[in-house]
């Protein structure tokens, strides 16, 4: 009888105790990070990041495009813009440098003359030598150019109605301030191609005339 009474005892506390040692060692140890953790937060705090702010951007804010010939394509009558596709910033001012080999094309509609969407609707140009690429001109800022002397234009009309007339021979430089995030196409709008009315071949083809501003 002693024996049945006694086996439960024992099991009990074969249990119990070590579950107590168990506990209290937890304890000890939970102690003891907290007083670790606080010790190093007292000798330095932790770096604080902000997860829901984007992360800067590292894309340029200058971009150079170059107008090349259809000599320098070697594809005749197919001038175009190196590069056609640029991506640039959200939310920031992004200056744009292009330089025109090219000479000029008479604009058909004199609207595509004047310079919009840059910040002042206005854009630096400096008259360059193709033969003496090294020694531009005098710059001036300008708002429009004269329609006969344009040689392509660069316009973006979803990015806040960009137009920029580039006149032959020079190199203009303006600054747009973009928005949020999105792709937008642009097109020259001279009719610097091939075709009765020069608006096609390098005007309807991506890589040439028109290419896109990715905006991210
Ligand atoms: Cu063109």
């Amino acid at each position: 009888m002693n024996n049945r009474v006694a086996v439960p005892v024992l099991c009990l506390t074969a249990v119990v105790v070590p579950v107590l040692g168990l506990i209290t060692a937890v304890s000890v140890i939970t102690d003891l990070r907290g007083a670790g953790s606080g010790a190093a937060a007292a000798a330095a705090a932790p770096p604080t990041i902000d997860y829901s702010s984007p992360a800067t951007s590292t894309l340029p804010t200058t971009v150079y495009l170059t107008i090349v010939t259809g000599a320098q394509t070697g594809k005749d009558n197919y001038p175009a813009y190196v590069p056609s596709s640029v991506t640039i910033p959200a939310h920031s001012k992004v200056t744009f440098v292009i330089t025109n080999f090219d000479d000029a094309t008479p604009l058909q509609a004199a609207l595509f003359a004047k310079v919009t969407g840059t910040v002042g609707n206005t854009m630096s140009v400096t008259p360059i030598d193709p033969a003496n690429p090294n020694a531009p001109g005098q710059a001036t800022t300008v708002s429009q150019v004269d329609p006969n002397d344009v040689g392509h234009t660069f316009t973006a009309p979803g990015l806040g109605n960009l137009n920029i007339p580039v006149p032959g021979h020079a190199q203009v430089s303006f600054t747009v301030e973009t928005g949020a995030a999105g792709t937008f196409d642009w097109n020259c709008f001279d009719p610097c191609g091939t075709g009765p009315d020069g608006t096609s071949g390098p005007m309807v083809t991506t890589g040439y005339m028109q290419g896109t501003i990715t905006v991210t």
